[in-house]
C-alpha cells in the first residue's frame, strides 16, 4: 500500500500510547486528537452507557464458560489485525487511509478480532474481548474515528469429549441447555451452500448444522436481551410522558439472518434487527476458519465468532441520538446513567437530550491538489499518475481542527474538468456544538482553520 504521508512527523521518533513508547516511522498517522482518546477506555467507565451495554452483552455469556478480557492494549501489530485472519495483503482496510499506523508493522487495532489467534491459542472455551477500536471513516451522526466492540467466541475441542460422546453429541446438548426466546427469526438460508461454504475438509455437515445453530440461537438470545430493555425503557419513558419524542416500538421484535463474508469465517453471517422501520445490522459472525485453529496450534478446535459495535447498541438503549456524546465529559450527560448499572435488573432510563443547538453549515469548494509532477523535488514523484485523493484524509483534518463541533460532512458536488482534467470538489462542513450554542463569528473562524488546514495537509486550492 502506497503511503500519503498523513502527518508527515519530519521530527517525531517515538509516541507514548498508555504505557507504553512506539517507535514511528513515515507510515505513522495519529493525531494528536486520538492520542488522546486512547485512555478514555469508555468501556470501563462505570454508568457510562457503553460500559453499560457491556456488561449487558456479558450477562448472555457467563464466566466459566466464557473468560471475559477487557484491558488488551489497543496497539497490535499488522499480524495480529490482518495476516492472522486471512486477511489479504492488498486489502484495502490495510491502507493508511483507513488505518491508524504507528509504523509499517504497528497499529491501532480496527476490530476486537485482532485478539483472536491469541486466545484460541491458549485454549479457552470461549471468551468476549471489550475493546476501543480505531477506524479513519466519513464523519456523521454514527461514525466516530474511536469505537468499542465486544467480541466473543465459543469453541469446542475435539480431543476432550466425554467418553462415548462425538462432538455433535456436546455441542447439540450445549444448544439443548440454551434457553429459548420469542422472537421472531426470518433465516430462509440453508446454514451452508456454494455462497456461504462449510469447511468440508475439517468439517462435516452435521457439526456445521449444530454449531451453526449454537451460534444463531446464543445472539438471538443477546439481541432479545438487549430489545427487550430498549423496548420495556421506550414503553415506560411513554407512559411517564418524559419524552415527547420517543414513541415506543409497538411491534414485536424481529430479526433476521443475512449472508455475508468476512475472511476468518466460513459459513458467515450478519444478523440485522427491525427497528423503526428499517433493517439495521448489528453484529457479524460466523463459523471460524480452521487455519486460525491450526495456526494457533489447536487443529482439533471448532467454534463460531461474533463481533458487535457497543455505540451502535447503546444509541438504540437509551435513544442516545449522537455518537458524540459518548465522549461528553458534560455532567448533563454522563449524570442522566448514574445508578443505572446497579439497577440493571430495573428497566433502563432513555437519554433526554439537554437541547439541540441551532448548527450552521459552511461549503468549501477547492480544487483537488494537481498530480505530481517530475518537478515537484518532494520525493512523491512516484506518486505520479495515482489519484493522490481519499475522503477519509478530508474527515481526520476536519476532525482534528474542529473537533467534536463538526457533526457531518457530505459531499455535495465532485466534477472534472473537461479540458484541463482537474478535479473540483464541494463538502459541507454542518457545524454544531453538543453542549453550547456557536456563534457566528466562532464557525466562520473555526471553518477557516479547517480550510487553512486542508491546505496544508491535502494540498487542495480552495474556489472562492
Ligand atoms: C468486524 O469488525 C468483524 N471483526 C466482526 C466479526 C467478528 C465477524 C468475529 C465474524 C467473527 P464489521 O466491520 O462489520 O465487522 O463491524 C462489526 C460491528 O461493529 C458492526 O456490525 C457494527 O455493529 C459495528 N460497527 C462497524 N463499524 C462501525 C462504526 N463506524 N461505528 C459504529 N459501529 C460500527
Ligand atoms: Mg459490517
Amino acid at each position: 500500500v502506497q503511503h500519503p504521508s498523513v502527518l508527515r512527523p519530519q521530527a517525531l521518533k517515538a509516541v507514548q500510547i498508555n504505557d507504553k513508547i512506539h517507535q514511528v516511522d513515515h507510515w505513522f498517522n495519529i493525531s494528536k486528537t486520538i492520542q488522546s482518546l486512547v485512555s478514555r477506555k469508555l468501556h470501563l467507565q462505570p454508568d457510562h452507557p457503553v460500559a453499560i451495554t457491556r456488561k449487558i452483552i456479558e450477562s448472555v455469556f457467563p464466566e466459566p464458560t466464557f473468560q471475559y478480557h477487557n484491558n488488551f492494549d489497543p496497539v497490535v501489530s499488522t499480524y495480529q489485525n490482518f495476516d492472522s485472519l486471512n486477511i489479504r495483503p492488498n486489502h484495502p482496510s490495510r491502507g493508511p487511509s483507513d488505518t491508524y499506523y504507528l509504523n509499517k508493522y504497528t497499529l491501532l487495532r480496527t476490530h476486537t478480532s485482532a485478539h483472536q489467534a491469541d486466545l484460541f491459542r491458549a485454549g479457552v472455551s470461549g471468551y468476549l474481548i471489550s475493546a476501543d477500536v480505531y477506524r479513519r471513516d466519513e464523519i456523521d451522526r454514527s461514525h466516530y474515528p474511536v469505537f468499542h466492540q465486544t467480541e466473543g467466541a465459543r469453541v469446542w475441542d475435539r480431543t476432550k469429549l466425554p467418553p462415548g460422546k462425538s462432538l455433535e453429541d456436546v455441542v447439540r446438548e450445549d444448544l439443548e441447555k440454551l434457553p429459548v426466546h420469542n422472537m421472531q427469526v426470518e433465516d430462509p438460508n440453508p446454514p451452508f451452500h456454494a455462497g456461504n461454504p462449510r469447511q468440508s475438509k475439517y468439517h462435516t455437515e452435521n457439526e456445521v448444522e449444530v454449531v451453526a445453530a449454537h451460534l444463531k440461537r446464543s445472539l438471538e438470545l443477546m439481541v432479545n436481551e438487549i430489545f427487550s430493555k430498549v423496548k420495556a425503557a421506550a414503553a415506560a419513558a411513554a407512559a411517564t410522558k418524559t419524552s415527547t419524542k420517543n414513541q415506543p416500538q409497538a411491534e414485536p421484535l424481529r430479526v433476521r439472518w443475512v449472508e455475508a463474508y468476512f475472511p476468518f469465517t466460513s459459513p458467515s453471517w450478519e444478523l440485522e434487527v427491525f427497528y423503526q422501520g428499517k433493517w439495521l445490522e448489528v453484529l457479524g459472525c460466523g463459523v471460524i476458519k480452521q487455519s486460525l485453529h491450526i495456526n494457533a496450534d489447536r487443529p482439533h478446535q471448532i467454534g463460531w465468532a461474533f463481533g458487535i459495535g457497543l455505540e451502535r447498541i447503546a444509541m438504540l438503549l437509551f435513544q442516545i441520538p449522537d455518537i458524540r456524546l459518548f465522549w461528553s465529559q458534560d455532567e448533563r450527560f454522563l449524570s442522566q446513567f448514574r445508578g443505572v448499572e446497579a439497577a440493571m435488573d430495573k428497566k433502563l432510563r432513555l437519554f433526554v437530550p439537554f437541547s439541540k443547538h441551532p448548527g450552521c453549515s459552511k461549503d468549501v469548494s477547492f480544487w483537488v491538489k494537481k498530480e505530481e509532477s517530475a518537478a515537484d523535488g518532494d520525493g512523491r514523484v512516484a506518486n505520479k499518475g495515482k489519484v493522490d485523493w481519499h475522503p477519509n484524509d478530508l474527515m481526520a483534518a476536519v476532525r482534528d481542527v474542529a473537533k467534536d463541533s463538526v457533526e457531518d460532512v457530505t459531499l455535495v458536488d465532485d466534477f472534472t474538468h473537461p479540458k484541463t482534467g482537474r478535479r473540483s470538489m464541494c463538502y459541507r462542513i454542518n457545524y454544531r456544538s453538543l453542549e453550547r450554542t456557536l456563534t457566528n463569528a466562532e464557525t466562520n473562524r473555526l471553518h477557516q482553520s479547517v480550510i487553512r488546514e486542508l491546505v496544508k495537509r491535502l494540498g487542495i486550492e480552495p474556489r472562492l
